[in-house]
């Protein structure tokens, strides 16, 4: 039991912090009084689209379906469209055998049902990479099995883009078939800005290691795209509302009910007037009660893209809630719920802690108690199998001495990740094929950053495929 001894080092931890938010002052040059003229909401004749996605499955992910859901909840509250608002999430939560609420998702501990209503645009198998990218292009032909529903966008239109999961360095995950890598991510993001189809778009990412996704490879001259990422490109993100931390969920619930990034934003969207809340005040909002600085279990919420946008009202993007007319940011109480940082548990350990959760929680000699033990005993012998399964093919590729500089070196600031994003791709899909097929927590995904430090040193890729091979056979954990 001493490897669950750093897990619960973060449940420890309650890193409450209290602040008051700021107003921005007047104090914007010309410049950005141009923009925001030239993006005034009474210039706004388009539509508001919206691409929800959760990339990830099964009932220890809970939180990034429910996040998904909540952010359409806000949606549609904000006057958008289910025609305009296209959700994928693999959708076994809400009936989930562990679900002690079937039928209902929560994103609070007392938090309303989020899930009523969603729309099943693209759930299961057709939550995946092709799918999603087509959506995004708004080409029909290019979807399968799910409603067939793009964004169908023209000049005038703005997208909103949302994206909860798993990630690592330059990917994010999905329930099936590959990752999606930046460099795919990117050179869609190109396409629909040659085709010029929309006027403005905005994406916010939840992901670890979201940062990677986008530094050193969005093109500066893409000035119609404002992107958030929950983290930089070296870093976790968390997961919060998680059992025996602070504020915990109802005690039924084993598994973390939101993320903190998303959260945060889902809340600060939930009472405000949007027309009266701009990108950059909500950026400054949640990246405050994201990263908490006194700790070393927070990340840096990131902006990239063109700033400037961040004077765009949040109404243009994502609506308002009529309900929420009167009521402006600065009335925020400084010791609201809003402005306390609750505590997190990072992603990867937020799956595990669910295992922990239902095993500890199993009346002592029961046959639930034995099944959750083989299930947590499970997980972690898949993710010392993917541990033990790196190093050896590093020491295989490069030599023994170089597993630690291979395992921990990482790009500085403002440069991409790797050079070769056809050798990335081919290496990490491979590793997952091999070694992370049965780890649904996404846990082979830690090592991706390992294959762009192996791509930049110039690896031979069939040499380091045949190694990928070797190495998770060989290391292959129990059924
Ligand atoms: C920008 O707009 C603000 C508020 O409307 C105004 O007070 C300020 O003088 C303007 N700045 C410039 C440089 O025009
Ligand atoms: C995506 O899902 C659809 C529907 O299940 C399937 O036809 C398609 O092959 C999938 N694409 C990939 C790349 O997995
Ligand atoms: C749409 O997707 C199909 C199938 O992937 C592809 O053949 C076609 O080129 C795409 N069209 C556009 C305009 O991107
Ligand atoms: C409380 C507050 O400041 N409300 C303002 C929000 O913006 C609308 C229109 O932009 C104003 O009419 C409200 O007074």
């Amino acid at each position: 039991m001493i490897s669950y001894c750093s897990l619960f080092l973060f449940l420890a931890l309650s890193c409450v912090v209290v602040e008051s938010r700021q107003l921005k002052g007047n104090s914007d040059g010309l410049s950005s009084n141009v923009s925001r003229f030239l993006r005034s909401d009474s210039n706004v004749e388009g539509k508001r689209w919206a691409v929800l996605i959760a990339g990830s499955n099964g009932y220890e992910n809970y939180r990034h379906q429910a996040d998904v859901c909540h952010a359409y909840q806000i949606l549609r509250k904000g006057g958008l469209e289910d025609e305009n608002i296209i959700v994928f999430m693999y959708d076994d939560i809400a009936f989930d055998v562990n679900n002690p609420r079937p039928g209902v998702i929560i994103n609070k501990p007392d938090g309303e049902d989020v899930y009523q209503g969603v729309p099943k645009d693209y759930t299961g198998e057709a939550v995946n990479v092709s799918n999603f990218l087509a959506a995004i292009l708004g080409n029909r032909s290019g979807v399968t099995g799910g409603s067939g529903k793009v964004v169908d966008s023209g000049p005038n239109d703005n997208i909103f883009i949302y994206y909860a999961d798993h990630g690592d360095s330059g990917i994010l995950g999905m329930p099936s078939g590959d990752y999606l890598t930046a460099q795919d991510l990117i050179n869609t993001l190109k396409q629909k800005h040659a085709a010029k189809s929309y006027k403005s778009m905005v994406i916010y990412v939840e992901a670890c290691f979201s940062g990677s996704m986008f530094e050193g490879i969005l093109p500066s001259d893409i000035d119609d795209i404002y992107v958030v990422t929950a983290a930089n490109a070296h870093e976790s993100s968390y997961g919060t509302y998680c059992p025996e931390s602070f504020p915990s969920p109802p005690s039924e619930f084993d598994t973390c009910l939101g993320d903190v990034f998303s959260i945060s934003w889902l809340e600060d969207s939930d009472i405000h007037d949007l027309r009266n809340e701009t990108l950059e005040q909500q950026y400054n909002v949640v990246r405050r009660r994201t990263g908490v600085d006194d700790y070393e279990v927070s990340s840096h919420v990131m902006q990239y893209g063109n700033k400037e946008m961040g004077e765009d009202s949040l109404f243009s993007y994502i609506g308002t809630n009529p309900n929420n007319d009167h009521y402006s940011s600065s009335d925020d109480h400084p010791h609201s719920k809003l402005t306390t940082a609750p505590s997190v548990v990072s992603q990867h350990d937020a799956s595990l802690l669910h295992f922990w959760h239902k095993y500890h929680n199993a009346p002592q000699g029961s046959p639930t108690k034995a099944e959750a033990h083989r299930e947590l005993a499970h997980q972690i012998s898949l993710r010392k199998h993917i541990d033990r399964s790196i190093t050896e093919i590093i020491s295989v590729v490069f030599g023994r001495e170089k597993i630690s500089e291979m395992l921990s070196s990482v790009q500085s600031a403002g440069n991409p990740l790797v050079h070769d994003w056809d050798c990335f791709k081919m290496l990490v899909q491979s590793f997952r094929k091999q070694c992370g097929k049965a780890a649904r927590t996404r846990y082979d995904m830690k090592y991706s950053g390992a294959f762009a430090n192996m791509c930049n040193a110039g690896v031979d890729i069939s040499r380091a495929t045949q190694a990928i091979t070797q190495a998770c056979s060989t290391n292959s954990p129990p059924p």
